[in-house]
């Protein structure tokens, strides 16, 4: 029994240490609090903008997915930008020039609000 468990602890080990190196080596997810200079995304998904606020610096452009089954739009509260209805799997880029707070919602369903901070 005492040989057992010796085996199986010196076999846990590594195997646990192997998983944390496959985990160390995945692909990070981007965190969306930090100004990203290049591009950023925002997923649409069961009628909501995720991140729901965005910051990127400026010059970034962002790009929104329709993930949800159902069409969505993107449109700027202040009529900086607007995209066509979005299908399942459809995108909508805008690139941000200026620094600003931009927020934004669905036309077709009002209540879905996000908000893009440039700085
Ligand atoms: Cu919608």
């Amino acid at each position: 029994m005492k040989r057992t468990s010796t085996w199986v602890a010196s076999l846990a080990l590594p195997v646990m240490v192997a998983m944390l190196l496959v985990l160390a080596g995945s692909p990070s997810v981007t965190a969306n609090d930090q100004p990203s200079a290049a591009a950023a995304e925002v997923k649409i998904d069961n009628f909501s903008f995720g991140p729901q606020t965005l910051t990127v610096a400026v010059g970034a452009t962002v790009t929104w997915t329709n993930r949800d089954d159902i069409p969505h739009t993107v449109v700027s509260t202040d009529g900086v930008f607007k995209s066509k209805v979005r299908d399942t799997d459809e995108k909508f880029s805008y690139t941000f020039d200026k620094a600003g707070t931009y927020p934004y919602f669905c036309s077709i369903h009002p209540k879905m609000t996000g908000t893009v901070v440039v700085q």
